[in-house]
C-alpha cells in the first residue's frame, strides 16, 4: 500500500455500508468543491425528483410518485452541484489556453474549469477557442453542413437531452438527410433493445416501482445499485425488511451491493443499524453469467423433470409455457445436455453455489431480475440477457405482479431518447408518420452506429460530427486510434454544459456551442418552460429548471437545434422551429402526434405525481415477437470471448472496466474510489493476489497492460499501478475510460455491436522504474 497525494492510503477497505455518514459527508464536500454550499445548493436538492422540481440529471432510475424530503442521493446531489457549480470555463479562460496544451489535462481537470459560457469556434492561427456571435455560429455551421453529403454526417446524443430536444435532433438530422443517430446507448444498453424484442417483444424492461413491493426474489446480476442507481436502495430496503431474498452476481464484492443505511431514517443514522442488501453474493468469472444462468435453470428444469417423475407439483409453470412460450423443449435440451463441468468452468463458480441460488429461485413466487453493463458489454452480450429472460419463462415469472426483467439504464433520458426516434435503426422511427406530418421524404437506410460511426472517421467516409452532449471519443472504444483519425475530420460541432477531452480533439473546423442544464431556469418566449423524460422503467415524467442560468449568453439545447436546423435546411412551412422553441409544449404537441400511443396528452400527463408509464405489451402478456410468444432463446455456447486467442487456458486475464463512486461516465468528480478503497489515482489493475504471484509481480508494482488480439495493431495502457483486490482468478479490473485504448472497436457484442468493455484479455508487463 502506497500514500497518495489526498493524503488517504492508496488502498483503505470500506467496511461502512453505503448511504448514511459517509454519503452525508461526500456530499456536502462537493457542494464546497463547486462553491455551492449555499441556500441555491439546498434548495436545488430538496427539489430533485420532486413532482414540481427536476428530474436528477444523474441515472435514470424510477422516480417515486411520494417522495421523501430529501429525495435525492448521494450521486444525484454530486451530478447536481457539478452542473450548478459557481465556476466558468470562460472566453477568458480559453483565451490562456491552447488547445494543444489542454490535451494534456485530465477529465478531471477539464470539467473542473466549470460552466462553459459563450459559443467558441477553434482558431488555426493561435489554436484556441475564440468566442463567435451564435448567429455567425449557425450560419457558418449550415454552410459547412449544405456542403457535406448527409449520409457523411453522423448525429450523436448522449442520453441526457430532454424527449422535446431529442424530437427535434432526429427530426433534424432526417430532413437533413441521414439516419445517422447513435445514442450512448449504442455503447450501453443496446444489448438489451436487441435481445429484448426477440425474446419478449418489447425492446424495454417490464417491471415498474410499485412492482418491489409484491417481489419475494431479487436477482442482481452486473450492476452496480449503490453507486449507479442508488434512490433504488431504498425499495430495495423495504423489500428486504419484508423478506425478500436478494441474490447478485458480481466478480467484486460491491459494498452498495452489501448493505445500506438510510440517511432518511434518524434511527438507522443513530445506530448502527443498517440492512443486509444481498442475502446471497455470488463471485462469477467475468463473461460467465450465461453459464450461471445456464447452471440455474438446468437445475429447475431437473427437478421439474423429478417432479414429473415422482407426481409431485410441478416446478415449472406449465400453464405459462404453454400458452405464452415458444422453443422451450429445445432449450431444456440444451440445458439438460451442457455439463456441470462446463458450467463450473466457464461461470468460475461451483454447482453448489449456483443450486443454492436455484433454490431460491424455486421457492419464490414472485422474481425480479435487474441486470447492467455487467451482462451487457460483452461480445455476447445479447445472449445474456436472452438467458435471464429464459430463467423467468420457466416459472412464468413475467408479466404479472412482482415479477419481470429490468435493465437498468444509464443516462437520465437515454430510453426515452430511443422512443422519440433517435435510432440508427430505420425500422425502428415513425418514418412514415413523420413523412406525413413535415411533407418530406425521410432516409430509408440504415444509420450508422457508435461503432460504425469510429469506423467511418477511420476510413475517411465520415466528414461531420455533430454531438448532443457526452463526451464521445473519450468513450468510445480504441481511444488512441479514434483520437488519431479524428483529427482529420472536416467539421465538429458540440454542444455542451462543460469542456472535456472531445472538444480538443478535432480536425479542420470546430464548434463547440454551450447550452442550459436542466436544472436551470429556461426562458423563452411564452415563459419558463418544462421538459420531459423516460426513467428507466418506461414511465414519463416533468421537469422544471430552478436556478438562474450560468450565463445569460447560453441558449437552451431545443434554440441550439432549432438554430442548426434553420440555417442547415431549406424551409419548411410544416416545420416551426421558432415556434417550437418559444413554447415547449407545442413540441410535446407533434411528439404525441408521432407517436400517439406514447405521448398521448402528455402536456397533462407529464405531471401526475407518478408521471405515466408508455404502453408495455410483455407487461400484459403480449407479445409482439416474431413467434408471436415469449421465445427461449437457445445458446449454442457459453464463451465471453469466442475469437479472442486463449494464450494461457484458465490464466488469460480478462480486463473489465469499472465505474467508481466518484466520476459519472467520463465526469470524474474526484480522483478517489472510496467504496473499493482506491484513493487519488485511477490508474490502478485491480487484480487478486493468486494472479498478482503467478505472473510474478508484486502489489503496488506499475505495469504496462496490452490487449491480446490477432488484428496485427498494438494496444497498450502504461503507468497502471497493481493493487492487490478481491477478484476471481483470471479477472482483472481497471477504469473507465482510462482503459478505453486497450478495446479494439470490433470487440463489441455480435448483434448489438455495444462495445464489450467488461472482458479484453490482456497481458501484463513490468515497467522499468524512474531513474
Ligand atoms: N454515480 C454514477 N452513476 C451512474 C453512472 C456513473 O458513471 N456514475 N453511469 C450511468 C450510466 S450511463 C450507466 S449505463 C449506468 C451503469 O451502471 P452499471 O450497469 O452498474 O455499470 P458498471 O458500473 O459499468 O458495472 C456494473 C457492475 O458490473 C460488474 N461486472 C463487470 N463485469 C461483469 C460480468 O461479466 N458479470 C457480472 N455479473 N458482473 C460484472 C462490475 O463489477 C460492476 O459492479 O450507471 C449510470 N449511473
Ligand atoms: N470502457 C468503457 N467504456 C464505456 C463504458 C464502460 O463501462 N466502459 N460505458 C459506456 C456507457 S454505459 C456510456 S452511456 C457512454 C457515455 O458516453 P457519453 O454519454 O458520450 O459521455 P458522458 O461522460 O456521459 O458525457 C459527459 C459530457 O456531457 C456533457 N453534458 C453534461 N450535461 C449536459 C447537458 O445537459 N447537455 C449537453 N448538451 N451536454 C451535457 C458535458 O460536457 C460532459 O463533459 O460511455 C461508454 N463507454
Ligand atoms: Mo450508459
Amino acid at each position: 500500500m502506497s500514500a497518495t497525494t489526498s493524503g488517504k492510503k492508496m488502498s483503505d477497505p470500506y467496511p461502512h455500508p453505503s448511504g448514511g455518514w459517509g454519503s452525508i459527508r461526500e456530499v456536502t464536500e462537493i457542494l464546497v468543491q463547486e462553491n455551492v454550499l449555499s441556500a441555491k445548493g439546498i434548495k436545488v436538492l430538496l427539489k430533485q425528483n420532486k413532482s414540481d422540481g427536476f428530474a436528477c440529471v444523474s441515472c435514470s432510475w424510477a422516480k417515486s410518485g411520494k417522495p421523501h424530503v430529501a429525495e435525492f442521493c448521494e450521486s444525484g446531489a454530486k451530478a447536481s452541484a457539478w452542473e450548478i457549480t459557481s465556476k466558468r470555463a470562460d472566453a477568458a479562460f480559453f483565451a490562456q489556453h491552447t488547445l494543444t496544451e489542454l490535451e494534456s489535462w485530465s477529465d478531471h481537470e477539464l470539467e473542473g474549469t466549470g460552466r462553459l459560457t459563450e459559443p467558441m469556434k477553434w482558431d488555426a492561427a493561435s489554436d484556441r477557442y475564440l468566442p463567435i456571435a451564435w448567429t455567425q455560429a449557425f450560419a457558418e455551421i449550415g454552410a459547412a453542413l449544405r456542403k457535406l453529403d448527409p449520409k457523411s454526417v453522423v448525429c450523436y446524443a448522449s442520453g441526457r437531452a430532454s424527449l422535446e430536444t431529442s424530437y427535434m435532433w432526429q427530426l433534424f438530422a432526417r430532413l437533413y438527410g441521414n439516419n445517422n443517430l447513435p445514442d450512448s446507448s449504442n455503447m450501453c444498453h443496446e444489448t438489451t433493445s436487441v435481445a429484448l424484442p426477440q425474446s419478449i417483444g418489447v425492446p424495454i424492461g417490464t417491471i415498474r416501482l410499485e412492482d418491489f413491493e409484491h417481489t419475494d426474489c431479487i436477482f442482481f446480476f452486473g450492476q452496480n445499485v449503490g453507486t449507479n442507481s442508488p434512490r433504488m436502495l431504498h425499495p430495495l430496503q423495504e423489500a428486504r425488511k419484508r423478506g425478500c431474498e436478494i441474490i447478485t452476481f458480481n466478480p467484486i464484492r460491491e459494498p452498495g451491493l452489501i448493505s445500506f443505511a438510510n440517511p432518511q431514517s434518524p434511527l438507522e443514522m443513530l445506530t448502527p443499524k443498517q440492512t443486509t442488501i444481498s442475502t446471497q453474493y455470488h463471485q462469477p468469472r467475468v463473461g460467465g453469467d450465461s453459464a450461471v444462468v445456464m447452471g440455474i435453470c438446468k437445475t429447475v428444469i431437473a427437478a421439474d423433470d423429478a417432479a414429473l417423475r415422482d407426481g409431485d407439483a410441478r416446478i415449472l409453470d406449465i400453464e405459462f409455457i404453454e400458452q405464452h412460450t415458444h422453443g422451450v423443449e429445445a432449450f431444456k435440451q440444451a440445458a439438460r445436455a451442457t455439463a456441470w463441468e462446463v458450467i463450473e468452468r466457464e461461470s468460475g463458480l461451483k454447482r453448489e453455489a449456483i443450486e443454492r441460488a436455484a433454490a431460491v429461485y424455486m421457492k419464490a413466487k414472485a422474481v425480479i431480475v435487474l441486470y447492467g453493463m455487467g451482462l451487457t458489454q460483452h461480445r455476447k452480450g445479447v445472449r445474456n440477457v436472452q438467458m435471464l429472460c429464459n430463467m423467468l419463462f420457466l416459472r412464468g415469472n413475467i408479466g404479472r405482479p412482482g415479477a419481470g426483467v429490468s435493465p437498468v439504464r444509464g443516462h437520465s433520458n437515454v430510453q426515452g431518447q430511443r422512443t422519440v426516434g433517435i435510432t440508427e435503426k430505420p425500422e425502428l422511427a415513425p418514418l412514415d408518420k413523420l413523412a406525413e406530418l413535415f411533407h418530406f421524404e425521410p432516409p430509408r437506410d440504415k444509420g450508422l452506429t457508435t461503432v460504425e460511426a469510429c469506423e467511418g472517421v477511420l476510413d475517411g467516409s465520415v466528414k461531420a460530427f455533430l454531438g448532443l452532449g457526452g463526451n464521445f471519443t473519450r468513450a468510445v472504444p480504441d481511444t488512441d486510434r479514434v483520437e488519431a483519425a479524428w483529427r482529420s475530420l472536416p467539421l465538429m460541432v458540440q454542444i455542451a454544459t462543460k469542456p472535456n477531452r472531445s472538444h480538443l480533439i478535432h480536425g479542420e473546423l470546430a464548434y463547440l456551442l454551450p447550452c442550459l442544464g436542466r436544472i436551470e431556469i429556461d426562458r423563452q418566449a411564452s415563459g419558463e418552460q418544462a421538459v420531459s423524460m423516460e426513467d428507466s422503467t418506461g414511465v414519463m415524467h416533468g421537469s422544471r429548471g430552478q436556478v438562474e442560468p450560468a450565463a445569460d449568453t447560453l441558449l437552451s439545447e431545443a434554440a441550439i437545434v432549432a438554430g442548426i436546423a434553420k440555417a442547415t435546411l431549406d424551409p419548411n412551412p410544416h416545420v416551426d422551429w421558432d415556434g417550437w422553441v418559444g413554447n415547449y409544449s407545442r413540441i410535446r404537441d407533434m411528439m404525441a402526434l408521432t407517436f400517439p400511443e406514447n405521448y398521448k396528452d402528455i402536456n397533462t400527463r407529464m405531471w401526475f405525481p407518478d408521471g405515466f408509464p408508455r404502453p408495455n405489451a410483455a407487461r400484459e402478456r403480449k407479445w409482439k415477437t416474431k413467434t408471436g410468444k415469449a421465445t427461449f432463446a437457445t445458446p449454442d455456447s457459453f464463451e465471453a470471448n469466442p475469437d479472442m486467442p486463449e494464450t494461457e487456458p484458465g490464466r488469460n486475464l480478462q480486463l473489465f472496466t469499472i465505474r467508481s463512486d466518484g466520476q459519472f461516465n467520463t465526469t470524474v468528480y474526484t480522483m478517489d474510489d472510496r467504496f473499493r478503497g482506491v484513493y487519488g489515482t485511477r490508474k490502478v489493475l485491480l487484480m487478486n493476489p493468486r494472479d498478482i504471484a503467478h505472473w510474478g509481480l508484486n502489489d503496488g508494482e506499475v505495469v504496462k497492460a496490452s490487449t491480446i488480439s490477432h488484428d496485427g495493431i498494438a494496444r497498450s495502457v502504461g503507468g497502471l499501478k497493481i493493487m492487490s483486490f478481491d477478484v476471481p482468478d483470471g479477472c482483472v479490473a481497471g477504469y473507465y475510460p482510462e482503459c478505453n485504448p486497450l478495446i479494439p472497436l470490433w470487440h463489441h457484442d455480435d448483434q448489438a455491436k455495444t462495445p464489450a468493455s467488461k472482458s479484453i484479455p490482456i497481458s501484463l508487463e513490468r515497467e522499468p522504474v524512474a531513474a
